[in-house]
């Protein structure tokens, strides 16, 4: 094959992956995590998924290397009105076809348990984002201020 035709075959390649990427139907935005200080074990990632892909998907482990390990956590109400956080059930967090779910400071979270750094305002992490049908999705984590908690 002559150098040309492989310019070809390579366009063609990155072509195929950018449309596969480009249809989008699974859609992350807003993700964020919240600002932390090393002495803090524990640290928290926010995100908003959209999914019009046809079907119900569902995310099933998110993995940063800022965290030795990460669970996809819930809020709830334990008794005398206080807040406290469990895993998911079934560990996983379901977004149905049509739906729009937010992970957000009070709700669904990505916890990141073990943190390996302080994490400071500006500071970007990579997240791999792991769903059932839709397979891997590279995002990036923003660190922002965290807004107060609703009481
Ligand atoms: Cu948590």
């Amino acid at each position: 094959m002559n150098y040309s035709k492989w310019v070809i075959l390579i366009l063609l390649v990155v072509g195929l992956v950018a449309c596969s990427t480009a249809t989008g139907e699974l859609e992350v935005t807003d993700v964020w995590g919240r600002n932390s200080p090393a002495a803090a074990d524990n640290g928290a990632f926010y995100m908003t998924i959209t999914n019009e892909s046809g079907q119900d998907d569902k995310l099933v482990a998110v993995s940063a290397d800022v965290c030795d390990v990460v669970e996809l956590h819930e809020m709830y109400m334990k008794e005398n009105d206080v807040m406290g956080m469990r895993p998911v059930e079934g560990g996983a967090i379901v977004i149905p076809d049509g739906e729009t779910v937010e992970l957000k400071v009070g709700g669904l979270h990505v916890m990141c348990l073990g943190k390996t750094e302080s994490f400071e305002l500006g500071n970007e992490y990579p997240l791999t984002l792991t769903f059932e049908n839709a397979g891997d999705m590279a995002v990036t984590a923003a660190i922002l201020q965290a807004p107060p908690v609703a009481q």
